[in-house]
């Protein structure tokens, strides 16, 4: 079976948005929007597998949709909204909790990463949650979903409780005329030289929101001051820029640098080491703050303009929510003849 193509992802509204953010997903997602309709959400009922404090969880929710404005997405054509004004969501999810097996969510990595050694205190919905995350992908029958590389296992695990959906139900599917298969296995779109930012201060470890040095990541509403003071402090070795990109290799936090810097210009690592190979690591920092404050600046500038109109945040948002909520319904629907429920 074809199903229409529809590009959806999303975005927690946990804190600052970075620099990785950006490259790994926003940046990307308004790049595809000539060739797709795309849906684009502030995943807030992710965000609280968490505790949230509920003035800056709404804060976070009006600075992420003004991330996704200033990044030249626009509402008008696409849809951008809020998961929670679609109810259709958790409904969905709800049934994804029965397709998919305890054993296929004990493998994923990053709740054992967010839930520590204190997993007995780690919230059922942070367990469940790429459950939630199949169904605000497949509520909309989503075929292609931009994320970074963290979201990698968790889009594989969509695909296979959209296949198990589509194999358990496949009778009913076909008895209530829907053909073969019900839900398409939605492909992951992971590309370009910056689909895992690392932390500055540590190049083993990913940029993350949550992280509790500020050095540790440039925030998309950081001024040039503060972009330059931390891409100069940013952890390096005493070694000069490699030639070619094989020599990045055993050098994580240089090759972290190197793939800003080629996100940010828009070209292939190689072209930026032909052109620093051999250079010293001040040379090389002062040109990456230059770019980055010429690309980031803005964007940011643009984003804080936006948030100071919450009226106009939150119009977008609840237009976005109820074109959403148009498709999730009709799927939410024929779920409910599919999998057996009696309704109005
Ligand atoms: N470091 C990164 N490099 C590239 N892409 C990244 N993404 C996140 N971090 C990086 C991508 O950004 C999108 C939105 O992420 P999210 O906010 O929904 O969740 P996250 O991955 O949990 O983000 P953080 O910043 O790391 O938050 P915390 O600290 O709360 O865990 C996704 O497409 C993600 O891949």
């Amino acid at each position: 079976m074809t199903f229409k193509e529809r590009v959806f992802s999303g975005v927690q509204p946990t804190g600052n948005l970075h620099l990785g953010n950006y490259l790994g997903a926003i940046a990307r997602f308004a790049a595809l929007q000539d060739n797709y309709d795309c849906i684009y959400c502030v995943v807030d009922l992710h965000a609280i597998t968490v505790w949230q404090d509920p003035a800056e969880l709404a804060r976070a929710t009006r600075e992420v949709t003004a991330a996704f404005i200033a990044c030249g997405i626009d509402p008008k054509k696409h849809i951008i909204f809020n998961q929670s004004q679609v109810a259709e969501h958790a409904e969905l999810a709800w049934v994804f909790n029965c397709v998919a097996r305890m054993g296929w969510l004990n493998r994923m990595t990053q709740f054992k990463e967010k839930a520590g050694k204190d997993r007995e205190n780690a919230s059922v919905g942070l367990f469940a949650y790429p459950n939630l995350m199949a169904a605000d992908i497949l509520v909309y029958r989503g075929t292609h979903v931009p994320v970074g590389e963290d979201q990698k296992q968790h889009l594989e695990l969509s695909r296979d409780i959209a296949q198990k959906f589509n194999n358990d139900f496949s009778a009913s599917i076909k008895a209530h005329g829907f053909g073969e298969t019900f839900f398409p296995l939605p492909e992951p779109l992971i590309a370009g030289p910056a689909t895992r930012v690392m932390s500055l201060r540590d190049g083993s470890k990913k940029m993350s929101k949550s992280e509790p040095s500020d050095y540790s990541r440039i925030n998309l509403t950081d001024d040039a001051d503060a972009i330059a003071q931390k891409i100069r402090k940013a952890k390096t070795d005493p070694e000069p820029l490699p030639s070619e990109e094989k020599g990045l290799e055993p050098r994580p936090e240089a090759d972290n640098l190197v793939g800003i810097y080629a996100a940010l210009a828009a070209v292939p690592k190689a072209q930026v080491l032909a052109e620093f190979g051999g250079a010293q690591f001040s040379t090389f920092k002062s040109a990456l703050v230059d770019l980055a404050v010429v690309k980031l600046g803005p964007l940011g500038a643009e984003m804080k303009r936006l948030v100071h109109d919450p009226v106009y945040i939150d119009s977008v948002l609840a237009d976005g929510a109820s074109r959403a909520q148009t498709i999730a319904a009709d799927t939410m629907k024929a779920v409910k003849d599919i999998v057996g429920f009696i309704r109005r």
